[in-house]
């Protein structure tokens, strides 16, 4: 050995763990290779003190789960539509019972005994408390508090830590651990942040517009769809029939996720039925299922929520006599605080529709998170006291949310672990419908988002900023589309976008763009490829996924304003302007890919209620179909989603990254879809 390799080798001894020699028997499991300047190493952890220590262990086949969705839902398998139980699922991906017994045995063999050890019901993980000279010995590791400069807290956590080779592949991670909270930067962490006055970024945020006051139109008359979009106008759009359903399947709810307290009164809902749905009676309303004190309606008119009125406003019109499910996470005290900056969002959602979910170890990351999630029962006055509702609600077959954020803004294994949830819904035949954005490439600029002046990432605010959760491969996302002046339903329609001040205060068109931390799924690749291969867009690019939240700052640094081998966003796209309301008593005119999102729901609700009278089951997880099939919607290929400084990219035959792959055809889907066993 040379001089160099010696001191390269005292070198990185002095760096991590010399103190103790570790076994050669002992692996690193896991080791940090920077931390986040949030954060200060402070004194080792007392040899005394209590640390409560968590071994996450392994699922079992979570490689395979891809594969086990394709199989239900890509329309060329024999298993197409055979969905899993929620039992099946968790039997599937549960550690297996020789991790269980091998790392128990490791733990006694240590001294842990085994009363001292619990499994946790769902066999994903062993708790235990130890000593601060139990856990240094065990893992062959040095404890610290570690103190946060934003929040003031501590945690203890080591550099890196070993187990024995052997156990290896039954451990995810151990915790304490490696991870410290995982910190809220985006690209350009330095600057000053905007609405939250230098605080985190809270989300998620909605996807509608600022609606604004109209006149009262005439209905029936489809002539003026071009300035007012009302029930008539988007079943002339997408040929939806009337439903002539009788006795509606109590079993196939719609369902419509709320947040931020956002409240319907009813009297909104009667106005709009009265002027433009007379089929539908005077007090008509949603079912409502309450998630961790969500709050339902009010009568308080002056209360009313742009985004709640609108969701029902569009959606019942389609699935009348259907029934409407809200799903309203999170208790009013948590989602109206102004000062609240942790609401990522969906994480209660998920725990209320499969109780597996609340205990679900995955990328590091068991249940809630305490710093991202809010916590129950909540502390402050009029919150909700009771515990996190965990499996409450039978999952809807399909469920739209207008709501997200940007991927940059969301913890890497925090999206991850969600994600894996999305496609165990998918496996359990529920549609998951998520808004793609309305900021076209781009997040909003300053003051309207904290992704400063441009919205967009990287040094000069120029690289694209894509949205969360629609870099999910397992969930189905709605882009938005427009009738422009001088237009007719019966033409194509175009891509949406609409200047800042015409009619909305910032510019609106419909997000779209490829994911940094997901890689292209197999089912879009094709879709993917062909976009690039005959519409090349005229901005440089990068080619990398990441596995780390904070690495996206780093991308483009060779000039490249968008990644090449992303999941593309979005999937589909509906109509998202000039909405017909009713909202605090008034008529208005509202938009976004949040009225995208259940229109295009809505159709996937009719579409299943004609499954299950056909004796077939819902369609669940709607991607692999589309993909193969685009012929059964509306392509768009006309306008572009700008942002970022640019025009965006441009909607064309074929999928998009503005558009999707069109708009529903309804006759066309049905039949396709009635086709399929
Ligand atoms: C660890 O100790 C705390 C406080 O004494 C106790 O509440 C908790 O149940 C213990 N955890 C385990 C897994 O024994
Ligand atoms: C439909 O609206 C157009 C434009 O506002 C108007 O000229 C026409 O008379 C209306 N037709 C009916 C049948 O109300
Ligand atoms: C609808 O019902 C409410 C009572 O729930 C009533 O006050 C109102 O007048 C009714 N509206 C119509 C148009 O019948
Ligand atoms: C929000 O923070 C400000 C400043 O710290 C404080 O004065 C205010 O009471 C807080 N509001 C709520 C609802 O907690
Ligand atoms: C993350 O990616 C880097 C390089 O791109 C790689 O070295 C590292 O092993 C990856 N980490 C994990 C946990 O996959
Ligand atoms: C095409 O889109 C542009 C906006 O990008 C719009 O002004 C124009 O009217 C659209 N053309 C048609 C035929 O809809
Ligand atoms: C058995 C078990 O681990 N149950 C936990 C699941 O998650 C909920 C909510 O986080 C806890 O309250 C349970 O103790």
């Amino acid at each position: 050995m040379g001089w160099k390799a010696r001191l390269l080798l005292l070198i990185s001894c002095a760096a991590t763990i010399c103190a103790r020699a570790v076994p050669e028997t002992h692996v690193v499991h896991e080791k940090r290779n920077s931390i986040h300047s949030r954060w200060t190493k402070k004194f080792r952890v007392h040899p005394r003190a209590t640390l409560p220590m968590r071994i996450g262990l392994s699922q079992r086949n979570l490689g395979n789960a891809h594969k086990y969705l394709l199989d239900v839902s890509d329309p060329d398998s024999p298993n197409y539509g055979k969905h899993w139980t929620s039992e099946q699922v968790i039997e599937v991906f549960r550690p297996a019972t020789e991790s269980v017994e091998a790392v128990r045995e490791w733990l006694t063999e240590f001294g842990i005994s085994a009363k001292r050890v619990t499994l946790s019901e769902n066999k994903a993980w062993l708790a235990f408390n130890v000593s601060g000279q139990e856990a240094e010995r065990l893992l062959h590791a040095e404890f610290y508090e570690y103190e946060d400069s934003v929040t003031g807290g501590k945690i203890p956590g080591c550099d890196a830590y070993h187990v024995p080779k052997k156990l290896q592949k039954h451990i995810d991670y151990i915790s304490p651990g490696i991870k410290l909270l995982a910190p809220f930067t985006s690209g350009r962490s330095k600057k000053k942040r905007g609405t939250n006055g230098g605080g985190p970024v809270k989300l998620p945020k909605k996807y509608h517009r600022l609606s604004y006051p109209m006149k009262m139109p005439t209905t029936g008359n489809l002539s003026n769809c071009d300035s007012i979009i009302t029930p008539d106008c988007i079943a002339a759009l997408y040929q939806i029939p009337p439903n002539k359903i009788n006795h509606p399947n109590p079993a196939n709810t719609m369902g419509i996720y709320e947040s931020e307290a956002q409240y319907y009164t009813q009297q909104d809902l009667n106005l709009f039925f009265a002027n433009f749905t007379p089929n539908i009676p005077n007090g008509t309303h949603p079912a409502l299922a309450s998630i961790d004190g969500g709050p339902g309606p009010t009568n308080r008119l002056s209360d009313a929520g742009g985004e709640v009125s609108l969701d029902i406003q569009l959606a019942f019109p389609i699935v009348y006599p259907q029934s409407i499910t809200i799903y309203q996470e999170d208790d009013a005290v948590y989602e109206l605080n102004p000062n609240q900056t942790y609401t990522w969002g969906f994480n209660h959602l998920l725990d209320a529709v499969d109780g597996s979910y609340c205990n679900y170890s995955a990328y590091g990351e068991t249940g809630d998170d305490p710093n991202l999630d809010p916590i129950y029962p909540d502390p402050a006055p009029g919150g909700y006291k009771g515990q996190v509702q965990c499996g409450v609600y039978k999952p809807p077959n399909v469920i739209s949310i207008s709501y997200g954020g940007q991927e940059v803004h969301v913890p890497w294994a925090y999206q991850k672990r969600q994600c894996n949830e999305y496609l165990k819904l998918g496996l359990q035949g529920v549609s998951v419908l998520f808004a793609s954005g309305d900021a076209g490439v781009g997040n909003y600029p300053a003051p309207f988002s904290a992704d400063g002046p441009t919205g967009c990432l990287g040094p000069q605010g120029t690289i694209f900023n894509p949205t969360w959760p629609n870099n999910c491969p397992w969930i189905t996302n709605v882009g938005a589309t427009k009738v422009y002046p001088g237009h007719t339903v019966f033409e194509p329609e175009s891509a949406v976008y609409d200047p800042a001040g015409h009619p909305y205060a910032v510019d609106y068109s419909s997000g779209g763009g490829f994911s940094n931390i997901y890689s292209v799924p197999d089912y879009q690749k094709q879709a993917v490829q062909t976009y690039f291969g005959e519409h090349n867009p005229p901005y440089p690019y990068y080619s990398t996924i990441v596995n780390n939240t904070d690495l996206i700052g780093s991308l483009g640094a060779d000039g490249g304003i968008y990644n090449r081998l992303g999941r593309g966003i979005p999937d589909v796209a509906a109509n998202g302007d000039n909405i017909a309301l009713y909202n605090a008593g008034q008529f208005q005119l509202s938009g976004g890919t949040s009225a995208s999102t259940p229109i295009f729901a809505s159709v996937v609700n009719r579409l299943n209620e004609e499954r299950l009278s056909a004796g077939k089951s819902p369609i669940g997880f709607l991607n692999p179909v589309l993909y193969k099939n685009p012929e059964v919607l509306n392509d768009i290929t006309n306008g572009t989603n700008p942002g970022c400084g640019t025009v965006g990219f441009s909607a064309v035959k074929g999928w998009d990254p503005v558009t999707g792959l069109g708009t529903p055809n309804y006759p066309k889907m049905l039949e396709l879809f009635l086709k399929l066993p």
